[in-house]
């Protein structure tokens, strides 16, 4: 049976893909940071306990930011597999942490990518790159064959990433791939990413627990998919038998704001738009009430205005395609917050 190192545990995609993981009968290490506070929310159905660990999942503690541990770990564990899923993944932060963004998304995978070399074992390595890297588009649809054109400290941080990746690949033949993987989502999806901002708040205004929700650019559009089919992609990546980057996407682009109509349509409420720019107000249509709001603080110094993919190699190369598409994301993600509210 193998075993698998991811880091990011503790995140939407990590958690998702230890599940998917674990089902196919992997061992899996997880590796999380020290931190002060609880969160192991989205791996808490693993009933992960430090001191009582299971046969099959194991959490280790580690650091992007260092190499000494990130060696000692890949000496120890031996994986068949690494996911490197940790980052600073938060492209609006980038701007304000630019260097620990860098040392984290672009140093990060080059730690690991040194230490698999070290270690000259056949490890199979993905990289969580980003269809950020795309940034202000120069083609529509993208395509792996898309030029770059990032705009945020993250995105140029996985931009180096996805260069180091492919040049380990080629100047040391490492089985080493970038997953470039388009805007994915869940009920298990940080809360100051929109589409979770957007339904927490949603069921949180229609429980009386807020009144208003603030958001940045509402015109903004993603090609949104369901995060637990990308965890498989990630998988059918490292199961070729040669390492390509491939775009993992639906195909599909929505704005910002058909995401809140459709999140506050779940829950039987209208929205109708009002004014423009900083003063646009999406009010409810039976009373008029202002529901949502625009706060410039959630702009971007630099914005992505279009994401769309064009899974075509995916479909090829994997056999892969997204199934959950838009409204049914929205509804699963409303489902989930109303129930928790
Ligand atoms: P996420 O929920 O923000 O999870 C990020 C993970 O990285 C968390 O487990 C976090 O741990 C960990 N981490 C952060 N800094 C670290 C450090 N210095 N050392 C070790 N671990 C660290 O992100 P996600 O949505 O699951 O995304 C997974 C990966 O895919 C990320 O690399 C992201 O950039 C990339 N990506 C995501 C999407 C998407 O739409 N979700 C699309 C393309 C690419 P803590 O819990 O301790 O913070
Ligand atoms: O949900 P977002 O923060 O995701 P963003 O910037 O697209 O990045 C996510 O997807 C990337 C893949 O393309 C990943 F690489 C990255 O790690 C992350 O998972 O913002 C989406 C859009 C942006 O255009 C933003 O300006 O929503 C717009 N937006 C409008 N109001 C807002 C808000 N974004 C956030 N986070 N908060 C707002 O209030």
């Amino acid at each position: 049976m193998k075993t698998a190192l991811i880091t990011g545990i503790t995140g939407q995609d990590g958690s998702y893909l230890a599940d998917f993981l674990l089902e196919k009968g992997y061992t899996v290490y997880g590796l999380r940071r020290r931190i002060s506070t609880y969160n192991l929310e989205n791996i808490a159905h693993l009933q992960v306990d430090p001191h009582a660990r299971t046969e099959s999942f194991k959490l280790v503690y580690g650091d992007l930011s260092d190499s000494s541990n990130i060696n000692r770990l890949i000496d120890q564990i031996k994986p068949d597999e690494i996911y490197n899923l940790a980052a600073q993944s938060h492209v609006r932060v980038s701007f304000d942490v630019p260097e620990y963004t860098a040392d984290i998304d672009a140093l990060g995978p080059l730690r690991i990518l040194e230490a698999i070399r070290e270690s000259k074992t056949s490890i199979r390595f993905y990289q969580a790159s980003t269809s950020e890297l795309y940034g202000d588009v120069l083609e529509t649809p993208q395509t792996e064959k898309t030029p770059f054109n990032p705009q945020s400290p993250y995105a140029i941080a996985k931009h180096y990433a996805f260069q180091i990746v492919k040049n380990y690949r080629e100047a040391y033949h490492l089985y080493a791939c970038n997953g470039i993987l388009f805007n994915h989502e869940s009920p298990r999806r940080g809360t100051s990413f929109v589409t979770r901002k957007i339904t927490t708040s949603v069921a949180r205004i229609v429980r009386n627990k807020q009144d208003c929700l603030y958001l940045g650019n509402l015109d903004a559009k993603r090609d949104w998919g369901y995060a637990p089919e990308y965890v498989e992609a990630m998988w059918l990546m490292l199961q070729q038998d040669e390492p390509e980057d491939i775009v993992i996407g639906t195909g599909e682009t929505h704005s910002v704001r058909e995401f809140v109509e459709h999140a506050f349509a779940y829950a039987g409420i209208d929205i109708a738009w009002e004014g423009k720019g900083i003063d646009e107000r999406g009010v409810d249509k039976k009373n008029g009430k202002s529901l949502v709001r625009i706060d410039p603080y959630y702009y971007r110094p630099t914005e992505v205005d279009l994401l769309l993919s064009d899974p075509s190699l995916a479909r090829k190369k994997l056999g892969w395609s997204s199934k959950i598409r838009f409204k049914a994301l929205v509804e699963i993600m409303m489902q989930h917050d109303l129930g928790r509210i």
